[in-house]
């Protein structure tokens, strides 16, 4: 076995820069190519690949290391002689090299000061390549050396600098337009005796391998915003992660102290752009989402949540990057713009809240034997009364006995609501939406049927609007159509508590005197426990419970 050195190959214009993430570790097996370190200098960033295969034997620098074009990054242990790839330029540069000339040629001189076309300077092996990013606006005054845009291939992305000062008059591209060297971009006003600097273009970040490219989420629409609208935060990144932006926005990051890997990107391939830095400072500011370590630094300050040793997330494990295909075919499809939604919200939750759940099982033997007979009577009136109707009326009830139940928490003020609307859970082709019902206390069993086959088949077909699903004070996730037995439902933030009900069956229960064949409901509650106690809870179980075995009840 062959001791191999694997070096910085030709980066370029690139000197002296710093390494500000290491890729792989002692004992890792690498491929020829594979990305070792990324770089960065004051204006750009690149992935430095292997020269060699085999397994990494020592790491010859850390983060904050200064590099150069021949640095030793590694040791590696070749799998023979013939496993080393030969050395010398990179094969897969991790960007191209940058222009080796300035080539940023105004195509008139501005001396005098007037109209000069900006174009594409030569941008070395960068032909033909997609405008991901626009920097700048007509309006916008900008300077030399300033990005203007950045454009991608599907190796690596480099921000394209103005090789003049001025104001923008014209604006000759967009997202998406392909550009190459030469190709005008913009239409400048100079003043006068201001001269135009060649300049080379910043390579950026390379663009991510798809494995690691963040899902881009599409802007929210109408038709699904009752689910608070995705901050600017992506709670599900593993940490490690390189997140997908230009130097300038990981330089904007760097100061105002986001962290970037946490910023979910909204530009193309989930790269993360300007606008998404400031949601995100913007998010955290308005207290809608927290960072990872703020979150940490609240657990470990909680009492009652911290255990011994401190808070949970620090020292958790990065997210496995697993290359699925090693393994078998696959085929990868991106989520839905609802379950991307949901999904973040529904991680918030089940990260934040303290869930509780507690299982009871409510006898429905005779209410069932009710709606039928009340399908049966009102066969013509085209409504069919559903089980989770008389439930919702059972869970107003219980909400009025309990009040706690129909509470936010704001800070360490409860808000409790003198109203009930009483959200549930629908599945769609799409996922999961909860459209509420308003004001279900006013409203009788019938019209609440109604009001929820509406709102199902809006659900399904992508029609809810936000009113239809905002207000919510409670929710039942009702699985029983399909089955099961007991669930764990989610609590669906801001409200405390959530019904989960799964499918009724038929089960022997004692009497007194023997065994009668019951129909039986499971009820699984989850509930808040900063705001709710396990007493509280299994009462209000058992309440519910009461109801649904005796309708009449909910009268008293
Ligand atoms: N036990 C046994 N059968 C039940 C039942 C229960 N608890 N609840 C409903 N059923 C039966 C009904 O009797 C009906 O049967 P028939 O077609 O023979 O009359 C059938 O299931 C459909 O019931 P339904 O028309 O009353 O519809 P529903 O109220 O159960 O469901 C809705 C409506 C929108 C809640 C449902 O379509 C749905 O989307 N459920 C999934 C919710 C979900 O995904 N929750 C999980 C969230 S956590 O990820």
């Amino acid at each position: 076995m062959a001791m191999l050195e694997v070096k910085v190959p030709d980066i370029g214009d690139f000197k002296d820069v710093a390494v500000i993430e290491l890729l792989v570790k002692v004992g890792d097996t690498i491929s020829v190519d594979q990305s070792l370190v990324t770089v960065e200098s004051d204006k750009a960033s690149m992935e430095i690949p292997s020269t060699h295969a085999g397994v990494v034997k020592e790491v010859k620098v850390a983060v904050g290391d200064k590099v150069n074009e021949g640095s030793l990054l590694l040791i590696v242990e070749g799998a023979g002689a013939a496993a080393a790839a030969p050395a010398p330029a990179p094969v897969a540069a991790p960007a191209p090299a940058p222009a080796a000339a300035p080539v940023a040629a105004p195509a008139a001189p501005a001396a005098a000061g007037g109209l000069v076309d900006v174009v594409v300077p030569d941008i070395g092996d960068f032909d033909e390549v997609s405008v991901i990013e626009v920097f700048v606006k007509v309006g916008d005054t900008i300077r030399v050396e300033q990005s203007l845009i950045t454009v991608e291939s599907d190796k690596a992305s480099m921000e394209i600098p103005s090789s003049h000062a001025g104001v923008i008059k014209e604006l000759k591209v967009k997202l998406g337009d392909k550009v190459a060297k030469g190709t005008l971009l913009a239409v400048v006003q100079t003043a006068a005796g201001a001269a135009p600097v060649a300049s080379a273009p910043a390579p950026a970040a390379p663009a991510p391998a798809p494995a690691q490219a963040a899902a881009a989420p599409a802007p929210a629409s109408a038709s699904v915003p009752a689910l608070p609208a995705l901050p600017a935060h992506d709670p599900t990144a593993s940490k490690g992660r390189l997140p997908h932006a230009s130097p300038t926005i990981r330089k904007l990051a760097r100061e105002l102290g986001v962290p970037l890997d946490e910023v979910k990107g909204s530009g193309p391939k989930g790269r993360v752009l300007e606008s998404d830095v400031q949601g995100f400072v913007k998010a955290v500011m308005a207290g809608e989402v927290q960072t990872f370590a703020q979150t940490a630094a609240q657990k470990a300050a909680a009492p009652a949540g911290a255990a011994a040793g401190g808070g949970a997330f620090p020292g958790l494990l990065a997210w496995p990057q697993v290359d699925f295909a090693k393994f078998g075919p696959i085929e990868r499809k991106e989520m839905g713009r609802i379950k991307k939604i949901s999904g973040a919200n529904l991680h918030r939750n089940w990260v934040v809240i303290p869930h509780v759940t507690n299982h009871d099982d409510a006898d429905i033997t005779d209410l069932e034997a009710f709606r039928v007979l009340l399908n049966k009577e009102n066969e013509k009136s085209g409504v069919k009364v559903t089980m989770l109707a008389f439930m919702i009326k059972a869970a107003v009830a219980a909400l009025k006995k309990f009040p706690e139940f129909n509470a936010s928490l704001d800070g360490d003020t409860l808000v409790l609501k003198q109203y009930f609307h009483i959200g549930f859970a629908a599945d769609t082709p799409n996922g999961l939406v909860v459209p509420v019902i308003k004001d279900a206390d006013k409203k009788g069993i019938v019209q609440i049927s109604q009001e929820m086959a509406e709102l199902a088949k809006k659900a399904r077909d992508g029609k809810l609007g936000p009113a239809d699903m905002t207000g919510g004070c409670f929710t039942i996730s009702s699985l029983g159509g399909i089955g099961g037995r007991y669930f764990t439902p989610i609590i669906n933030a801001p409200e405390v508590a959530i019904m989960g009900v799964c499918k009724s069956q038929i089960e022997p229960k004692w009497d007194g005197k023997a065994f009668q064949p019951r129909l039986m409901l499971p009820l699984s509650l989850s509930w808040d426990h900063r705001v709710i106690d396990g007493a509280a809870a299994a009462r209000f179980n058992v309440y519910f419970a009461s109801l649904l075995a005796d309708f009449r009840r909910i009268a008293l």
